[in-house]
């Protein structure tokens, strides 16, 4: 059976877009694969967390990924800073990674221009994630548009890495939606729905109340032509929610273009509003039963000894291939 891992940050409560671009697709492929599903709780601490919320975070999305579907008989699920091996890895793929070629990373560059005195972790980031990819010999990771470039540097990483030491690790490819690959600002429709914006407005949270949805989706920003069209140069707001649309009801953006030809922007607007709450008050009421209840460490028990056992197997063959240790 192929594989598939992703992996989240615990930055905050979850967006839609994190829903769409990831969850969604572990839950949607979790009967075909093999699936690992992973806390990323060491990508967090890339920029400045709070110990107290980062921990609360922590527990909070291990609730948000079952409550969104994800089966814990078909998926090996974990914390990041829980397998050591992870980060072992990391070293040694960070001494065969050019920094050049971090330093052009694009998540990078954003990142560190908003902050400057950004951390070296900031840096390395991508390297940890090839490692979290790589130690597992997956075939496919379902991420978002903009994590594309990182998983492609994995790729890299571990075709050079099998150049100059002999075969050692799979070439994964990334997993990505055709539509809704990567849901937009409701405010600022140019930019990303992104977990740590400033603009609430612009995010919608998996635990947000019905009334935040329907008031953020029926704000959002549109053009003022009355046509549900999608165009994303022209028209980035409308194609957002016709992006979000698609991917909630497995319409492809033509269809939905026809069920809404000769309605307006407010009746197009309830309708993805109607459909965002059906889907998340599910989910927000499977939170609240998951979120204190005993499972949880359980399931994090399981998971992190299947993980545990396969990290150790690749990082003693590393040491090997490198010629490290005794
Ligand atoms: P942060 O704001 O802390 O950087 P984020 O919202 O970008 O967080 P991540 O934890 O970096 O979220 O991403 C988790 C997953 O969700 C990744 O696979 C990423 O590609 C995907 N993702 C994030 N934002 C979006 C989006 N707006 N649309 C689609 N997928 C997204
Ligand atoms: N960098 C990713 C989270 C992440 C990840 C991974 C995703 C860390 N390791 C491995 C897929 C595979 C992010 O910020 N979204």
């Amino acid at each position: 059976m192929k594989k598939i891992l992703t992996g989240l940050q615990p930055t905050g409560t979850i967006t839609l877009g994190n829903y769409i671009g990831a969850i969604k697709q572990m839950v949607n492929n979790q009967d075909k694969y093999n699936s690992y599903l992973f806390i990323a709780d060491m990508h967090a601490i890339t920029v400045k967390q709070d110990p107290k919320t980062l921990h609360q975070n922590i527990k909070n999305l291990l609730a948000i990924y079952l409550a969104c579907g994800i089966d814990p008989q078909k998926n090996t699920i974990f914390i990041q800073s829980e397998n050591e091996y992870h980060a072992n890895i990391s070293w040694f793929l960070e001494c065969n990674t050019s920094f050049g070629v971090l330093t052009r990373m694009t998540q990078f560059k954003d990142k560190s221009k908003k902050n400057e005195k950004f951390t070296s972790g900031l840096l390395t980031y991508p390297v940890l994630m090839a490692a979290d990819i790589l130690t597992y010999d997956v075939d496919y990771v379902p991420v978002g548009i903009d994590q594309k470039q990182h998983v492609e540097l994995a790729r890299d990483i571990a075709i050079n890495f099998n150049k100059v030491y002999g075969e050692t690790f799979k070439i994964p490819k990334p997993l990505i939606t055709e539509t809704g690959t990567k849901i937009m600002d409701l405010v600022n429709p140019t930019k990303k729905m992104s977990k740590s914006s400033e603009n609430q407005n612009g995010v919608i949270r998996i635990l947000d109340s019905e009334k935040e949805i329907r008031n953020k989706i029926m704000k959002a920003t549109t053009d003022s032509d009355n046509q549900i069209k999608f165009d994303v140069e022209n028209k980035p707001g409308i194609s957002n929610l016709i992006n979000i649309y698609s991917a909630l009801t497995q319409l492809t953006i033509k269809e939905v273009e026809q069920k809404f030809l000769n309605s307006s922007y407010a009746e197009f607007k309830k309708a993805t509003a109607d459909l965002v709450v059906n889907e998340l008050t599910s989910i927000q009421e499977k939170y609240q039963q998951l979120i204190n209840s005993k499972q949880l460490n359980e399931i994090l028990d399981n998971g992190i000894k299947i993980a545990r056992k396969e990290a150790k197997t690749k990082y003693e063959l590393m040491k090997t291939k490198i010629g490290l240790g005794r």
